[in-house]
């Protein structure tokens, strides 16, 4: 594809921050932001400058004609350093999702097997809401359609929507369209547990600990109290077993790949452990994940990596290794759907995109892109509960 314009503009998010849009002959790519971000993500560099850099600097594209990876490293090559301190992970992935859709405007995403969709239906941390966990999340396992899948995760946000509304107090939507409460961890766990066998759905966590972890401690406020490394471990050891959860993200702080592959000893045969702040999609850290075996599973979010193809670099060996992948929005979007054409495009069984808000133009898409599909089906996902 020869990139004939490239421009950029400013553009709000969905929590009222400005952010970057990109064009590549005249199709667009936004860049997403985290609120729980890991400390070896991509820089983030403020909107302005993004638009400046790529109305100047990366014009040198301009003329040339691209496919992905060429694309990304040109835009690698120009930034020269480990993790975009000088352009911006922002920059880059708003190019590079351009790129990608530019690509793929022309030529239809011709994969068939869909992705299931992790649904937050509850919500707190860093992210707003009660509760210390972050995100407390339904997997429709047994949906044989893109339809029926999303149907359970919305039907599960209206249900627990009704329960809260009768049985609590002070309730709420946070940053990512979860549901907020006044009630406990342990509280939250019981009424989304009760939802999700009458849906047939399974559960669980983004407990995202590094946003609690502080003087090598645990700190819940929401259950008041404090707990070492070691408790970690056997808190989460507990809450997975009692619960019977099927997913938990960063059950421990982003350094702590040992305390991690503790846990995917204890549990990884009945739960996906999986690597979002302690990976950052970044392929040597998911290598060093690999050959600790620190977990099953991990998160791919394009904009920790910064370009399309190094996050592809990152699945690739995920999925040379048996680990699962989560492609995975930010808690900051836009209408931007590219990550659910990634999602199809790389083969991802499991994509975590919201229920509800705006966040449902990415599960539209997975819905477009289930009715231009020949034979769609849902992934294989073996899972031993
Ligand atoms: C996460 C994400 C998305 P944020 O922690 O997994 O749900 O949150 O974008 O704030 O890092
Ligand atoms: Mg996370």
């Amino acid at each position: 594809m020869i990139i004939h314009n490239l421009h950029a503009e400013k553009v709000l998010d969905s929590r009222g921050n400005w952010t970057v849009r990109a064009y590549v002959n005249g199709i667009s790519g936004t860049a997403p932001s985290g609120a729980s971000t890991g400390t070896y993500e991509a820089k983030v560099i403020p909107a302005d400058k993004a638009v400046a850099i790529i109305n100047t600097k990366l014009q040198r594209l301009v003329g040339e004609s691209f496919n992905q990876i060429d694309a990304d490293i040109q835009i690698e090559t120009l930034d020269g350093t480990e993790n975009f301190e000088k352009i911006g992970g922002n920059t880059a992935i708003a190019v590079s999702f351009a790129v990608f859709n530019a690509i793929h405007n022309s030529k239809k995403i011709t994969k068939e097997v869909f992705p299931y969709p992790l649904g937050n239906v509850f919500g707190g941390g860093a992210h707003g809401g009660t509760t210390t966990f972050q995100e407390f999340l339904s997997l429709p396992t047994q949906s044989k359609s893109i339809y029926e899948a999303l149907n359970a995760n919305v039907e599960f946000h209206h249900r627990l929507r009704d329960i809260l509304n009768r049985k609590t107090k002070n309730v709420g939507i946070n940053d990512e369209g979860a549901l907020t409460a006044d009630i406990d961890d342990f509280k939250a766990l019981d009424i989304i547990t009760d939802i999700a066998e009458d849906l047939g759905c399974r559960i669980g966590l983004d407990v995202a600990s590094s946003e609690f972890f502080s003087k090598e401690k645990y700190r819940y406020k929401s259950l008041q109290k404090t707990l070492t490394p070691e408790d970690q471990l056997d808190f989460m050891t507990e809450t997975a077993k009692k619960y019977k959860l099927v997913y938990l993200e960063d059950p421990f702080e982003e350094n702590d790949f040992k305390n991690t592959q503790e846990l995917t000893k204890k549990i990884g045969n009945n739960c996906l452990i999986c690597g979002d702040d302690l990976f950052v999609t970044n392929e040597k850290r998911l290598q060093k994940g690999i050959t600790l075996g620190a977990t099953n599973s991990l998160i791919i979010k394009p904009n920790q990596a910064g370009t399309i193809s190094l996050a592809q670099d990152t699945i690739t060996l995920a999925k040379k290794n048996d680990f699962i992948p989560v492609v995975s929005h930010r808690s900051g979007e836009t209408e931007d759907s590219t990550i659910s054409r990634l999602a199809l495009f790389w083969g991802a069984p499991i994509i975590k995109a919201g229920v509800i808000d705006m966040r449902i133009s990415k599960l539209n898409e997975l819905i477009h892109l289930w009715n231009s599909a020949e034979t769609p089906k849902m992934a294989k996902l073996k899972l031993n509960r």
